[in-house]
């Protein structure tokens, strides 16, 4: 299949065919979608229902982290103590959790990519002992089911945050996500060890999960992303909260980015409970994102180290070698967050921090359905050149590069005219795309971005923007 893309060269998008008709279909349908919300990323990408998550820029900066509030919990040694000093380079973040349709998505893609395979109900890595996901077959909460040939939502819960999700499920997924956005992997799947220095898809470290829960508010540190209001029972998804998915079958989850402050009608959402309509107030953080309180746990890439803060480095710290031992003789990844089944006041501060176990061995009656992840990433955070924020700007630019050709680096500028999501990547001839660039929600302004070839062949290459406003292409020559 070939498909005339952007006006200037050809994008080819080859599916691997082995399978029935009715299979090669669905295959196809799947590719047009990953290459027209690729496409037109400023229109899809930054929707939470897109098959592909949206991520948000977070800017380097310093932070104390911990617990500014004296909050003792009862029931758990105090584990987010001393308050220490954090610097953190630039990354992104999901926007969103990761929902059942993009979860679903990626388990029918990797499984016709041999990546996964079903066994008593449950995925795993093929030939692998460590469970990915447990299916809609194996436990009725989980939305995602498997009907021997593919993989479909199995209730309403298609753009509800993603659970009965092992943290290694969450790690293969942000491989293959990699995959899908042309960058480096960064986990090793049999050490599960994650690479840093790679630019692919991981899962958040702590300090930055946190840094971005608290949306740059830091005078004074709230409880919440939003602020300290613990009363608003609207702002998030937190134990009989009023929300009208509080009824029928657990988990009582609500869609990613529900409370964005607008009234919600059961006509669209067609959620369980009677109630008409719903008015939510905002409850997205100073950042833009979304659900960083309530709804579910999230896993992180940290191991749960209980005294970690007192022998944390302060640049980008990345969790302990390994974590503490808990009751069951393992040691278990961090999650954040709260969630809808005992989220509200102590669980969903955003200081907060627990072993997954808690929510997964510790609660065999629940195992797992309160627990999600979001994606984050690396971003090199000298390429990007802020010339001016915020500027009026008329018109989206992109200019030609300098110096061109060029060998190992070449600087060009663009300009955005109005706030939305940018993608810039880089093509080869033959319409393969070599490396994303840039792929957020930019505001209007002036910016230039310094572009390193190293590792290109000689050669013709594209930068491609598409902005809200614009598709814009520049040639540009690497010459060994
Ligand atoms: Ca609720
Ligand atoms: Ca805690």
């Amino acid at each position: 299949m070939k498909v005339r893309g952007l006006g200037i060269f050809t994008i080819a998008v080859y599916p691997e065919f082995n399978f029935g008709d009715f299979m090669m279909k669905k295959l196809l349908c799947l590719n047009v979608i990953i290459f027209i919300s690729l496409l037109f990323s400023s229109l899809l990408y930054s929707q939470p229902n897109s098959n592909l998550p949206s991520f948000t820029l977070i800017r380097a900066g310093d932070f104390a982290m911990g617990d500014h509030h004296g909050y003792v919990d009862p029931q758990h040694p105090s584990d987010e103590l001393p308050i220490h000093q954090v610097h953190l380079d630039s990354f992104y973040i999901g926007t969103y959790i990761i929902t059942n349709q993009q979860y679903c998505f990626y388990l029918n893609a990797a499984i016709s990519q041999n990546l996964i395979e079903v066994r008593n109900k449950k995925i795993y890595a093929v030939g692998d002992t460590n469970i990915y996901f447990l299916t809609y077959q194996d436990t009725s909460y989980s939305s995602i089911g498997w009907n021997g040939s593919a993989f479909y939502i199995a209730d309403f819960r298609a753009a509800h945050p993603v659970v009965g999700v092992m943290w290694y499920g969450a790690a293969a997924y942000c491989n293959w996500l990699s995959a899908q956005m042309s960058l480096i992997p960064c986990y090793n799947l049999s050490t599960w060890n994650c690479d840093f220095t790679k630019n692919g898809a991981r899962l958040p470290t702590e300090a930055e999960w946190e840094y971005a829960g608290r949306g740059g508010q830091y005078n004074p540190y709230y409880i919440f992303p939003w602020g300290n209001d613990s009363t608003n029972y609207t702002i998030a998804n937190w134990p009989s909260s009023g929300d009208p998915y509080e009824s029928g079958q657990y988990p009582y989850t609500t869609p990613v980015g529900f409370y964005d402050g607008q009234l919600k009608l059961k006509s669209v959402y067609n959620w369980p409970g009677s109630a008409s309509s719903y008015q939510t107030s905002n409850g997205m953080n100073a950042f833009g994102l979304f659900d960083m309180a309530g709804n579910t746990w999230e896993f992180i890439n940290d191991w749960y180290g209980q005294n970690y803060y007192s022998v944390s480095p302060i640049n980008n710290p990345k969790g302990p070698t390994s974590g503490t031992v808990m009751p069951d003789g393992k040691q278990y990844r961090g999650m954040r967050g709260g969630n809808w089944y005992n989220g509200q006041w102590g669980h969903s501060r955003v200081a907060n921090r627990n072993p997954s176990y808690y929510r997964g061995p510790q609660d065999p009656n629940h195992a797992w359905y309160h627990v999600s992840f979001r994606v984050a990433r690396n971003v090199n955070p000298s390429s990007i050149g802020v010339i001016e924020n915020n500027a009026l700007v008329e018109n989206s630019e992109l200019y030609q590069n300098y110096p061109n050709p060029f060998n190992p680096g070449t600087k060009f500028s663009f300009t955005i005219s109005k706030k939305g999501n940018v993608n810039i990547s880089i093509y080869d001839l033959t319409g393969k795309k070599i490396e994303t660039l840039i792929d957020e929600e930019m505001n209007t302004g002036k910016y230039s971005y310094t572009y390193q070839g190293t590792g290109l062949s000689s050669g013709i290459y594209f930068v491609v923007l598409v902005s809200e406003r614009m598709q814009k292409s520049i040639k540009i020559i690497f010459n060994k």
